[in-house]
């Protein structure tokens, strides 16, 4: 393969773009290598500017969970595009995209539309603390809720790949109100909110997390933050935006039967175009301006053309649920794979990491919280990074992104994917 053009704009690039890049998980940094640049996507597959194809199982970090360019929903967005591009006004399509939501989360009796899920969970912290008047919120170390100020504390992705935790820039104030628990253990909860209790606002959650490689609440979990927060007026957030229309078309509230307070969603809800979510309670959406106190507003929230991928993309989900099935059932056929040569394999539905956890290889590992997740071993992880890409498969480039399986994904293609695992990871293993 070759991989001069990308080379060529990648040197363009970092003249004038941080990095070279506009997120920096995409700067290839973990896996020691230099970015290839895309220029075009369809289906399962991926073309960068050299030529090279590549099986695609990052699907833009989620949103692709009907593969690239779905005609369906490219139809939809060239139809609306004709109708003008942003008008900051209210549109019909705004309420038939709330109402697919709601229809497919019922939780959520009242939602606003806006554009990137930082800004979703940003939001839906803000109006947890207008409602309750309180100002600390809970999270967990590893769990990636964005980049707001308040969020960046032990955050996982791109932080858990620089080893950097917390972001420089954010004031001590701001952070000082986010405490930190240990994902999968209640105790740690238990503590936090002991220690303040009558303070805490709100525990934000992903309900899978997703953002320190995929790690699955043990059984329990979920139930006991539902429990705790409920006894004690606190604000359960799921901080679906992975997850969300991708567990099941009801996201992990159908997926794990646990129910929260509010919701937060991107990705998938906008089809592959700039558009998130946050909803949830009526009595707790109520404080959002203008019909409450909490203000949060947007220029291109509910954006024509988003809202049209959106609808576009549930309204597909929501007629054909043999598509959780199938995603499902091969996601466990990649997951074997994984398994046979000896990796721990998290998955939850569609979602999946393999880890090189101590050992990997020889033992099975169990990765179930960030502090898991940081003993896996970096270099081996980027040997199989590479090895995969010189045999046209890209999986996301950090230890601690999941892989996404998409409708796209045809059976062919997960078995040419398990004989390139085996192939990659020879050597690797030491089998
Ligand atoms: N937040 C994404 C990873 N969990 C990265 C998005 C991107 O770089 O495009």
């Amino acid at each position: 393969m070759n991989w001069d053009k990308s080379e060529k704009w990648y040197d363009r690039a970092q003249g004038l773009i941080p990095g070279g890049v506009n997120s920096p998980v995409r700067a290839f940094g973990a896996v020691g290598r230099h970015p290839f640049f895309v220029e075009k996507a369809q289906g399962a597959w991926l073309y960068d500017v050299d030529g090279n194809r590549y099986l695609d199982y990052v699907c833009s970090w989620g949103p692709g969970i009907l593969g690239h360019a779905h005609p369906r929903v490219v139809e939809a967005v060239q139809r609306v595009c004709a109708e003008g591009l942003t008008f900051g006004a209210p549109t019909a399509k705004e309420v038939e995209l709330a109402e697919l939501i709601h229809a497919c989360v019922p939780d959520v009796e009242m939602v606003r539309l806006v554009s990137s899920g930082t800004e979703a969970v940003m939001s839906a912290v803000r109006v947890a603390r207008g409602f309750t008047g309180r100002e600390k919120i809970i999270k967990f170390a590893g769990n990636y809720h964005g980049h707001s100020d308040g969020l960046l504390v032990k955050a996982g992705s791109g932080l858990m790949t620089q080893s950097v935790p917390d972001s420089a820039g954010v004031p001590a104030g701001y952070a000082a109100s986010t405490l930190t628990a240990v994902y999968n253990d209640e105790e740690s909860v238990r503590v936090l909110m002991e220690e303040n209790h009558g303070q805490v606002a709100a525990i934000v959650v992903e309900p899978v997390a997703a953002n320190m490689g995929v790690v699955p609440p043990k059984k329990g979990f979920l139930e006991f933050l539902r429990r705790i927060t409920k006894e004690q007026g606190v604000i359960l957030i799921f901080d679906e935006v992975i997850t969300g229309f991708r567990l099941a078309l009801g996201g992990a509230s159908q997926y794990t039967g646990v129910h929260a307070d509010l919701y937060t969603f991107g990705k998938i809800v906008g089809g592959g175009m700039p558009l998130a979510a946050y909803g949830g309670r009526r009595d707790i959406m109520s404080c959002v301006a203008p019909l409450g106190s909490v203000y949060q507003a947007g220029t291109l929230s509910g954006n024509p053309v988003a809202v049209a991928a959106g609808i576009e993309t549930l309204k597909i989900l929501m007629e054909d649920p043999g598509i959780y099935e199938r995603i499902d059932r091969r996601a466990q056929t990649l997951a074997e794979a994984f398994r046979n040569v000896g990796l721990t394999v998290n998955r939850a539905g569609s979602l999946l990491s393999a880890f090189f956890t101590p050992g990997f290889g020889k033992r099975e590992g169990w990765v179930e919280n960030y502090e898991d997740a940081c003993q896996c071993d970096r270099k081996a992880f980027a040997a199989y990074f590479n090895r995969m890409l010189e045999r046209g498969i890209y999986v996301a480039p950090s230890q601690f992104e999941a892989m996404f399986v998409s409708d796209a994904h045809a059976e062919e293609l997960i078995e040419r994917t398990c004989e390139a695992i085996r192939e990659a990871l020879f050597g690797i293993l030491g089998n």
